[in-house]
C-alpha cells in the first residue's frame, strides 16, 4: 500500500526531462500548478481509456506542511502546561478511584488524546446557545477520565464527586459516557466501540435532513467523532464512511487518535495504519488530513532535499514507531536514522535527549490546530484526520507506548512523581503518593486562559439538554377511523399501522415532525404509496426522471423529502433512528422517528444499538414488521422471528406490544405519543406487525387501559354457565387461532373459554414485578394486587396462552396469575418454510392444539377425564409422536 509497484524504466533520459519539467514548474508556478499539470495527464490517460490506477496513500509525512499552517492563534508553551493539567487531574481521577475501591478506568487512551481533544476544547467546538445550535462532539468511551478532569477544573466536579468515579450508585460519575446514568453531561454513548463512529455518520446526515426541512436553521454546526485506531477495526467504524462521502457531510469531522496499539498490543505492528485508513477514507470520498509528525522535525523535512528522511519514515512500520517512544532518544538514534548512514550524519548535531523529544504531531498544538482549521475550512467532503499520537504519553517507564498500558490503573508513587517532574506540575513531594487534583490558582494565566477557552466555545462541552419542546399528541378520538369494525374486510397489521402512520403524516402539527425510515422494504410493507405523499429524502433532490414517473405513487426523491430511505441498511436506519429520537435534545426540535423493518432484522441484527438507544433516552418508534415465527408465509429460519419480544423486553426503556387489530395499534401509538411528546417519558416503543390478513373489529367499550397496560377481556363466554371453564390468552397472529379454538372447545366439548387479548407480557411483567417489590419492601402496609391479578379475580379455570414468539414471552407472566394453572404454547425452535398453517402445527399454536392444551389442563385440574383429551388428539390428527420442533 505504501509503494507503487517499481517499474522498469526504458528510457532514463526521458524520464529526466519530464521530472526536470515538473520541477521548473513546482520552482516557478508552484504546487498548485504542478498538480494541475499531473490531473490533466491523468485525465488524458482516462479519455484514451488508459486505466492508470492513482495511488490513494501520500506520503508518510504531515498533509499541511510546515509552510501552508495558519498562523497558530494561542499560547503553546501555555496550552501544554494545561494539557500537563488535565493529564494529571485523569491519572488522579483513575488512581484514586481504583484505591479506595477497586473499580479502575483508563490511564494511558487519554494521555495520548489530551491534545486532540483540548484543541478542539480551545479553539474549535462550539457550545449551545440560544443563538447556536452548538456542535455535536462524540467522545471515544474510555477516554472519559480527561473529560470528567476538564469538567472538574471547569468547576463542574468537586473533588468528592471525583473521588467517586465509576461509583454511580453513591452519585458518582458514570465509567463512560452514559446519558441514561448522567442525563444532563454525556450525549453520546460510545463505549461499544464501533457504534460512536456509525452513530456520528448519521447524526451529519440527520442534521442535514433536519436543515433541508427547515426544522433548524443551517448554522454550520459540525458533527465531531474521536475514535480510536484500533476501534476501526470494527465493521460498524467503516460501515457508514461511503455514506458520509457520498452524501458529502462536510459536517463531520472524525478524528483518529493513531496511537498505533489497541488492548493487546499494536493496531498494524508490521504496517501502518495511518496510510491504511488514507486509503480507505479516501476511497471512500474523504478529505484526509495525516498529522504525524510534531513541530520539531520541521526543520529536518525542510532539509530532507534527496527525501531520504521521508523514506525512512515510510519503511519503518508501526511496531518499530512504537518501541521508538518506549525508548529512548539514543536508541531512536541507533534505530531509526542510524540505519541510513546519511541521515544518522544529520541528526549528529543532536543530542540524544532532544531526539527522544521530537513528538508525534498528535501531541503539538499547533500542528492539531493547522488540521481541524482546515477541516473546519473544507466543503463537499467530510474530513477524517488521522493524528499519530503516543499511547500512555507522560507514563515514562510506568507505561508508555507498553504493550500491557491499556488497562493499567495503577502506578507506584516514583512513576507518579516522574509524571510530575516531566510536565513540570506543581505537586510538592509529601503529597506525591496522595495523587491531589490540581486546580488552576483563580486569577492565575492559567485560569485566565482555561476560562477565555469555555468563553469562546459559548460554553460547556459536553452538556446534554433534557429538551423542553412540548408536542401534543393528537386525542384518541382522531383515531376514529382506526377503531371502528372494518366490517369484515380483511387486511393485515401492518397496514392498519401504515394507515395511523398517514394519517398522522397529515396532522398538522405532528406531521411535520414524524419521521418515517425504511431499509429498503417500504413495498413489502404497502408503505410505497407515501413515497409520493411526503417524498424520500434527497439533499441533492431528485437528478434523473424516476422510472415510474407517471405513476401515482413514483419514486419521489426531494429535498425537503421526509422518508429516510436507507437502503439495505439496518445498522445505519437505526441510526437514524436513534437520531431522530434524540434530536429534542441534541437539536431542541422533537421528531417522532418510525422504523419500519423486517422484525428478524431488528433487535437481532442491530441490538447494540438499541440498548444504546435506551442509554441515549431514544424516543420514537420501532416496527417489527412481517413478524410472527408462522405467520411469515413460505419464508425460512433466518426470516421467521420467534424471539424479538424476548430481546426488547432485555431493553428497560421499551416498551414493547404485540397487537392484534386495528384499534389497539391506534392506542398504543397514541398513548405513546402522548407519554413520549407530550410527558417526555425517556422510553420508546417496538410493535410487532405481520402481514396475515385478519378482519378488524370495533374496539370495545372500557378496553384502552387493557390494551395499554398488555391485556383486556376480548370475548367472555356465558358469565353463568355450569361447564368447565378456561381462560385463553392470545396476541398478534395467534389470536385469530385462539379465538377459533374457543369456538372448537365450544362446539365440539362444551367447554366455556374466556378469550383474552395479550397486547404485551413484557408490560405486564414489569408491573408484577414492581407490584411484587413495592409489598415486599412494604411488609406491614395493605398488600397490592398486580394488574394481573386484578384483570384474573373473577375468572375461572386454568390460563392457556398461545403466542407467536417463546414461550418464554407469556412465561414471563407466570409469577402473577395466582392459583390458576397456566400453560404456555409458544414457537420454540428455528423456523421453516411452509404455509402458515403446516408451520402453526408443527409449532403446537395452532387452533387444534390450543384446544388440546386446554382439555388437559382440564384434565390435570380434575374437572374433565384424560380420555376427553385424548379424543380431542385423536379427532384433530395430532401426532402425539411427533418429533417437538423446539429439538429439531
Ligand atoms: C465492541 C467493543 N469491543 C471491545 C471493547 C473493549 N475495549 C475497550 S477499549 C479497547 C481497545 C481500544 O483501542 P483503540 O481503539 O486503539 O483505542 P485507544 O485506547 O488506543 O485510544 C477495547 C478492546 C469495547 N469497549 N467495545
Ligand atoms: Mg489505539
Amino acid at each position: 500500500m505504501d509503494r507503487i509497484p517499481d517499474h522498469v524504466d526504458l528510457d532514463p533520459q526521458e524520464t529526466q526531462e519530464w521530472l526536470d519539467a515538473m520541477s521548473g514548474v513546482l520552482e516557478h508556478e508552484g504546487r498548485g500548478r504542478t498538480h494541475f499539470l499531473i490531473d490533466e495527464l491523468l485525465q488524458q490517460d482516462k479519455t484514451t481509456g488508459g486505466g492508470y490506477r492513482a495511488a490513494l496513500t501520500t506520503p508518510y509525512v504531515n498533509t499541511i506542511d510546515a509552510a501552508q499552517q495558519p498562523a497558530f492563534p494561542g499560547d503553546v508553551a501555555m496550552e501544554l502546561a494545561l494539557d500537563s493539567y488535565l493529564r494529571w487531574n485523569a491519572m488522579a481521577l483513575v488512581l484514586r478511584a481504583g484505591r479506595h475501591s477497586g473499580v479502575g478506568g483508563h490511564i494511558a487512551t487519554y494521555a495520548s488524546a489530551t491534545t486532540l481533544y483540548e484543541v478542539g476544547f480551545r479553539h474549535f467546538f462550539r457550545a449551545r446557545t440560544d443563538a447556536f445550535g452548538g456542535d455535536l462532539v462524540f467522545i471515544q468511551g474510555h477516554s472519559s477520565p480527561g473529560i470528567y478532569a476538564r469538567a472538574f477544573m471547569e468547576g463542574r466536579f468537586t473533588e468528592a464527586q471525583m473521588d467517586l468515579f465509576r461509583q454511580e450508585t453513591k452519585g458518582g460519575m458514570a465509567s463512560y459516557p452514559h446519558p441514561r446514568t448522567m442525563p444532563a453531561f454525556w450525549e453520546f454513548p460510545t463505549v461499544s466501540m464501533g457504534l460512536g463512529p456509525l452513530m456520528a455518520a448519521y447524526q451529519a446526515r440527520y442534521m442535514r435532513y433536519l436543515e433541508d426541512r427547515e426544522l433548524i436553521p443551517a448554522q454550520g454546526r459540525k458533527v465531531w467523532a474521536f475514535l480510536g485506531d484500533g476501534e476501526q477495526d470494527q465493521p460498524e467504524t467503516l460501515a457508514a464512511i461511503a455514506m458520509a462521502g457520498r452524501e458529502k457531510l462536510d459536517n463531520l469531522i472524525v478524528v483518529v487518535n493513531c496511537n498505533l496499539q489497541r488492548l493487546d498490543g499494536p493496531v498494524r505492528g508490521n504496517a501502518k495504519i495511518i496510510q491504511e485508513l488514507e486509503s480507505v477514507y479516501r476511497g471512500a470520498g474523504w478529505n484526509v488530513v495525516k498529522v504525524i509528525w510534531g513541530s520539531g522535525w520541521d526543520r529536518l523535512l525542510q532539509d530532507d532535499h534527496d527525501g531520504r528522511l521521508r523514506q525512512r519514515m515510510m519503511d519503518a512500520v508501526d511496531g518499530e514507531y512504537q518501541v521508538f517512544k518506549a525508548r529512548d532518544g539514543a536508541y531512536v538514534r541507533e534505530h531509526f536514522f542510524g540505519v541510513d548512514p546519511v541521515l544518522r550524519e544529520r541528526v549528529a548535531h543532536l543530542s540524544d535527549d532532544e531526539i527522544g523529544a521530537l513528538a508525534r504531531g498528535g501531541h503539538d498544538p499547533v500542528k492539531v490546530y493547522a488540521a481541524y482549521a482546515a477541516a473546519m475550512k473544507h466543503g463537499g467532503q467530510p474530513t477524517v484526520i488521522l493524528a499519530k499520537t503516543v499511547k500512555g504519553y507522560g507514563m515514562g517507564a510506568a507505561g508508555e507506548a507498553a504493550n500491557t498500558n491499556h488497562q493499567q490503573k495503577k502506578m507506584t508513587a516514583d512513576a507518579v512523581r516522574a509524571l510530575r517532574d516531566r510536565f513540570a506540575l506543581p505537586v510538592p513531594d509529601d503529597q506525591v503518593e496522595d495523587v491531589p487534583y490540581l486546580h488552576l490558582p483563580p486569577g492565575s494565566p492559567q485560569d485566565a486562559y482555561f476560562q477565555a477557552g469555555i468563553a469562546r466555545a459559548g460554553g460547556h462541552i459536553p452538556h446534554r439538554s433534557a429538551g423542553t419542546e412540548t408536542l401534543v399528541a393528537p386525542p384518541l378520538d382522531s383515531f376514529a377511523a382506526h377503531l371502528k369494525s372494518s366490517d369484515g374486510r380483511e387486511y393485515s397489521s401492518t397496514m392498519a399501522f401504515v394507515r395511523v402512520l398517514s394519517q398522522l403524516l397529515k396532522d398538522k402539527d405532528i406531521g411535520p415532525r414524524v419521521v418515517p425510515i425504511v431499509p429498503d422494504e417500504s413495498r413489502t410493507f404497502g408503505m410505497d404509496g407515501l413515497f409520493r405523499q411526503v417524498g424520500i429524502h434527497s439533499h441533492v433532490g431528485q437528478l434523473y426522471t424516476p422510472q415510474d414517473a407517471g405513476q401515482l405513487s413514483y419514486y419521489k426523491e426531494d429535498r425537503q423529502g421526509q422518508i429516510l430511505q436507507e437502503g439495505i441498511n439496518e445498522s445505519g436506519a437505526m441510526s437514524s433512528w436513534i437520531a431522530a429520537g434524540t434530536a429534542y435534545s441534541t437539536h431542541g426540535v422533537a421528531t417522532v422517528p418510525f422504523y419500519i423493518y423486517y422484525s428478524m432484522f431488528g433487535f437481532q441484527r442491530t441490538g447494540d444499538l438499541a440498548w444504546a438507544a435506551g442509554d441515549m433516552r431514544t424516543r420514537g418508534f420501532l416496527i417489527g414488521a412481517t413478524s410472527g415465527r408462522t405467520t411469515l408465509e413460505g419464508e425460512g429460519l433466518q426470516h421467521n422471528d420467534g424471539h424479538s419480544h424476548v430481546l426488547s423486553s432485555v431493553i428497560p426503556s421499551c416498551v414493547s406490544y404485540d397487537p392484534a387489530y386495528s384499534y389497539e395499534i391506534a392506542v398504543i401509538v397514541q398513548d405513546g405519543l402522548r407519554r413520549m411528546l407530550q410527558e417526555h417519558e425517556d422510553v420508546f416503543y417496538y410493535l410487532t406487525v405481520v402481514n396475515e390478513k385478519t378482519a378488524h373489529p370495533a374496539m370495545p367499550e372500557g378496553v384502552r387501559e387493557g390494551i395499554v397496560k398488555g391485556m383486556y377481556r376480548l370475548r367472555e363466554g356465558p358469565v353463568f354457565d355450569p361447564k368447565p371453564r378456561v381462560q385463553l390468552f392470545g396476541s398478534g397472529a395467534i389470536l385469530k387461532e385462539v379465538l377459533a379454538a374457543a369456538d372448537l372447545l365450544r362446539d365440539d366439548f362444551g367447554v366455556v373459554a374466556d378469550v383474552w387479548s395479550v397486547t404485551s407480557y413484557t408490560e405486564l411483567r414489569r408491573e408484577g414485578l414492581e407490584t411484587e417489590r413495592w409489598n415486599r419492601l412494604h411488609p406491614l402496609a395493605p398488600q397490592r394486587t398486580g394488574f394481573v391479578q386484578r384483570q384474573l379475580a373473577s375468572t375461572a379455570g386454568p390460563i392457556i396462552a398461545a403466542t407467536d414468539y417463546m414461550k418464554a414471552v407469556p412465561d414471563q407472566i407466570r409469577p402473577f396469575v395466582g392459583s390458576q394453572r397456566f400453560v404456555t404454547l409458544g414457537t420454540d425452535g428455528f423456523g421453516r418454510s411452509d404455509t402458515r398453517e403446516a408451520l402453526r402445527g408443527l409449532f403446537e399454536v395452532d387452533r387444534h392444539h390450543i384446544v388440546v392444551a386446554a382439555l388437559k389442563a382440564l384434565a390435570d385440574d380434575g374437572l374433565l377425564r384424560p380420555q376427553e383429551v385424548a379424543d380431542a388428539i385423536a379427532k384433530y390428527g395430532v401426532d402425539p409422536e411427533a418429533r417437538s420442533a423446539a429439538l429439531l
